[in-house]
């Protein structure tokens, strides 16, 4: 028999499990042009969808004339807030816990703001129609700066809340105000900050940017009249979440609704909320009885769906003479545009911005945020950030630096003497967490030697003189970065979705020929689930991967779970995946300690086969097992082979990572160039060491991105200069650096299988990692602080500011 003669470790190599460099199932598909997107979807009758949009980031909507449009051959209906409001769907809740209008509802806060939706015939009748549509628009002053927002007589933008001094995080201190969100001990953080050897002080600002996908967010609605049946396609991160909202906020019963998440073209974030679109095409549906398409274009998606950060971050950071952080203080305005639409945990208001200590033993810290309204689009929480960890991350990582100068300190060896030891894990921080594992000693000596630390330094001393003498016209900087990620919300005690607790799902079926299909709560967006998570079954079932399908994003297949965002997958999902292969291998080992007539424990599990111990020549394959499961009549046993788990993690994951970056810039020009990058991850136990590869490699790349370019700005009238990719930088293959990635293991001490999340991980560690670098060459000249992106106009004007152009 050929499983006699195959070793373990061939049978191992075989089910291509936790480990192995899987090459992508999906990319089959993708690679031929047979991937199934929203835009891919067709359907008898169907209509489209297309808003009219504010070109004014505040004004009132004085009338709204649809005439005109409704004379377009081809356009049925348009649809105003009037239409919606009989219905209360001209507004919406946004995750946040406040609510934002679906169609202008008497005046517009952003520019670019959904205004009419024009259903027509196909897309070009549509487009005319929301050409055609007539709005008068009476301007009101604009508001785009946090901190004028702030000001006393700053123009009212949220009339609705006037008057309102609770909002759905506490007291609102100001007309414009949304939240205060404090963490951690004020007072003993102000005595540690009065009595320290050394404070460094300074804001850093993240910038306002967006997650950009590929594939904008669009959707299918279908209401079939006979069954009563909607069926929503969407570009959704959350398809079992969008379900229950869709649920309550248009009572059609849950059961009566099916969302189905087609596959994803790039999600990073911008398709984790609720968006007017959604909300217009089943209305539209449920008024024509028609399918409705609506998807976005690139300036609807770059001027309207969730941005990314906008942080204000005010930092003060104490240390002895000797370098010993001893406190951190952290005042942060957020701009949230004109709603508060930021997708995090309902108690998170700042997200887990409270990270903001990074990986450092600092042992007092205080945080306060304020949010505030602007009249700039809603949203903040997006484009790999983990909730924010993204902005505590480079907050920290500059910190550090600021620190270094003031103390003359080489700043890799802050890093070190600062951070949180091996034996200190499970590590409680001053602002509310605690860390489940890690080894950041470790993994920084790796990568410091890894780049030659020592000889970059020697190196950059040499250039400084030679720059100086006139040798050399550029300068170049060693940019460090060390981040703790926290990632897998999350227990559901701490962390639900309008009030839906963050568990996660699997659910696995083993047919009786030993194949298999698994469902689970997520949503790949292009991260590879289908690869991965079949491999974690290969692994714990003995089934090999290639003979496991794995599906998520249908609603009426898939148990509820939470969706993929906050690099949770891994973390819950993986979770779960595990759980149920293990409910699934304890009824195997019952039918195989059956088959070969011994007890239960007298059964053990090898690789693809329970045997019988100390007697391995006897055993039963899993295939074999299956096959029992379903064709022999086991007392005390169902017939049958599958298993759920629902699983709510008891904290979360906390992986981490060493990224150094070494850049020449050019004085003159202000030109960049990545001489190298590297990138090194811990994110526990590996599954798909070359899915975790591509992670790093496309994250980085968006770190680079927004490090070095990229910005959604606006003027002061609340124009958004950045709306089309002339404008919004986007890496190509010319422009993005060559990574070096490496790895440490430290596995999570609470998940089944030791894994944590990566998927954010890159962005997080390389900004700082990117603008480091910038800061670092130019700071034997005297630069402390300056705001990204480092563009090379910006550039140019550092080194111009420093008086470096003679
Ligand atoms: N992985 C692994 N071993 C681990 C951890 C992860 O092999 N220890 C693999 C996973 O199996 C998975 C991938 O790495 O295929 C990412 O897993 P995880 O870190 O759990 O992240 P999620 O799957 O939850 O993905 C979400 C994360 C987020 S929040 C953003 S934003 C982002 C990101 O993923 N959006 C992406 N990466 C993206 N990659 C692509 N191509 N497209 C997006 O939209
Ligand atoms: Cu914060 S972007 Mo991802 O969590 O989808």
């Amino acid at each position: 028999m050929k499983d006699e003669v195959t070793s373990t470790e061939e049978r191992r190599e075989n089910l291509k499990g936790m480990g192995c460099a899987r090459k992508r199932v999906e990319d089959v598909r993708f690679t031929q042009g047979k991937g199934n997107y929203v835009d891919d979807i067709k359907m008898d009758g169907m209509l489209f969808g297309d808003f009219v949009r504010s070109p004014y980031a505040h004004a009132r909507v004085t009338s709204i004339n649809k005439e005109a449009a409704l004379a377009i051959p081809g356009v049925v209906a348009v649809l105003t807030a009037e239409d919606l409001a009989p219905l209360g769907l001209h507004w919406m809740p946004t995750l946040a816990g406040d609510k934002q209008m679906v169609l202008a509802d008497g005046k517009v806060l952003f520019q670019g703001q959904e205004v009419a939706f024009v259903v027509a015939n196909d897309r070009y009748a549509a487009s005319d129609g929301v050409e055609a549509v007539e709005v008068d628009y009476e301007d009101l002053p604009v508001v785009t700066d946090p901190f004028k927002a702030l000001e006393p007589d700053a123009p009212v933008l949220r009339e609705d809340l006037e008057g309102q001094t609770e909002g759905a995080h506490g007291p609102r201190k100001h007309h414009n105000h949304i939240f205060t969100w404090e963490q951690g001990d004020e007072a003993a953080t102000e005595q540690v900050m009065s009595t320290a050897d050394v404070v460094a002080e300074e804001m850093v600002y993240y910038h306002r940017t967006h997650p950009n996908p590929l594939e904008t967010c669009g959707c299918v609605a279908s209401m079939d009249k006979v069954t009563g049946k909607l069926t929503l396609y969407g570009t959704f991160q959350a398809p079992h979440a969008i379900r229950t909202i869709v649920s309550l906020i248009s009572s059609i019963p849950e059961h009566k609704i099916r969302v189905v998440s087609p596959d994803i073209g790039g999600g990073f974030g911008n398709k984790v909320g609720a968006y007017s679109g959604y909300v217009c095409s089943v209305v539209a549906s449920i008024v024509t009885g028609k399918p409705v398409k609506w998807v976005e274009d690139k300036m609807d998606n770059l001027m309207s769906t969730a941005f990314a950060r906008d942080y204000w971050m005010k930092g003060k950071i104490a240390a002895t003479k000797e370098g010993k952080i001893t406190g951190l203080h952290c005042h942060v305005i957020g701009d949230h545009g004109g709603f508060d639409a930021c997708a995090d945990p309902t108690k998170f208001p700042a997200g887990f911005f409270n990270i903001c200590t990074g990986s450092y033993d600092i042992p007092t810290a205080y945080l306060s945020v304020d949010g505030v309204y602007t009249n700039k689009a809603p949203g903040g929480v997006a484009y790999r950030c983990s909730f924010r960890v993204t902005e505590a991350a480079y907050f920290i990582e500059r910190m550090i630096e600021v620190l270094a100068i003031k103390l003359d300190m080489d700043s890799a060896e802050l890093r070190r003497i600062n951070f949180i030891k091996k034996e200190q894990f499970p590590y409680q921080s001053a602002l509310g967490w605690e860390y489940d594992s890690g080894d950041y000693h470790t993994a920084w000596d790796k990568a410091l030697e890894a780049v030659d630390y020592k000889a970059l330094r020697a190196e950059q001393a040499q250039r400084i003189e030679d720059f100086k003498a006139g040798k050399t016209r550029k300068l170049m900087g060693v940019g460090l970065s060390f981040f703790t990620e926290i990632v897998g919300a999350g227990p559901v005690k701490n962390c639900d979705i309008l009030g839906l607790g963050m568990f996660d799902s699997c659910e696995i079926r083993i047919h009786p020929t030993g194949s298999a299909i698994a469902r689970l709560g997520t949503i790949s967006q292009g991260q590879g689930h289908a690869t991965a998570f079949a491999q974690i079954i290969a692994s714990e079932i003995g089934i090999p991967a290639d003979d496991i399908t794995l599906e998520e994003g249908d609603t009426d297949t898939a148990p509820y779970g939470l969706g993929t965002y906050g690099s949770r997958s891994m973390p819950v999902a993986g979770a779960a995946t595990a759980m149920a292969s293990r409910k699934i291998k304890a009824k195997a080992q019952m039918i195989a300690a059956y088959l070969l007539e011994v007890h239960d424990d007298d059964v053990e599990f090898d690789v693809d086969r329970f045997a019988v111990k100390g007697n391995p020549e006897r055993f039963k394959t899993m295939k074999e097992i299956a096959f029992a499961a379903y064709n022999q009549a086991i007392p005390g046993v169902e017939p049958g082979l599958e298993a759920v788990s629902y699983y709510d993690p008891p904290n979360m994951t906390y992986p981490f990572g060493a990224y150094i970056c070494v850049m020449e810039l050019d004085v003159d020009t202000g030109e960049h160039e990545i001489r190298k990058f590297y990138a090194l991850d811990d994110c526990g136990t590996r599954v798909n060491p070359m899915i975790i590869e591509g992670q790093v490699h496309g994250g980085a790349t968006e770190g680079y991105a927004i490090a070095m370019g990229q910005e959604i700005a606006y003027d002061e009238m609340g124009n958004h200069k950045t709306a089309t990719l002339m404008d919004f930088f986007v890496p190509t293959a010319m422009e993005t650096p060559t990574y070096q990635t490496d790895f440490t293991v430290t596995p999570s001490p609470h998940h089944p299988i030791g894994a944590k999340g990566v998927g954010e991980s890159p962005n997080v560690g390389s900004v700082p990692a990117f603008s480091n670098a910038v800061h670092d060459a130019f700071r034997a000249f005297g630069l402390v602080q300056s705001h990204m992106p480092h563009d090379h106009w910006r550039v140019w004007r550092i080194a111009d500011e420093l008086g470096l152009h003679g």
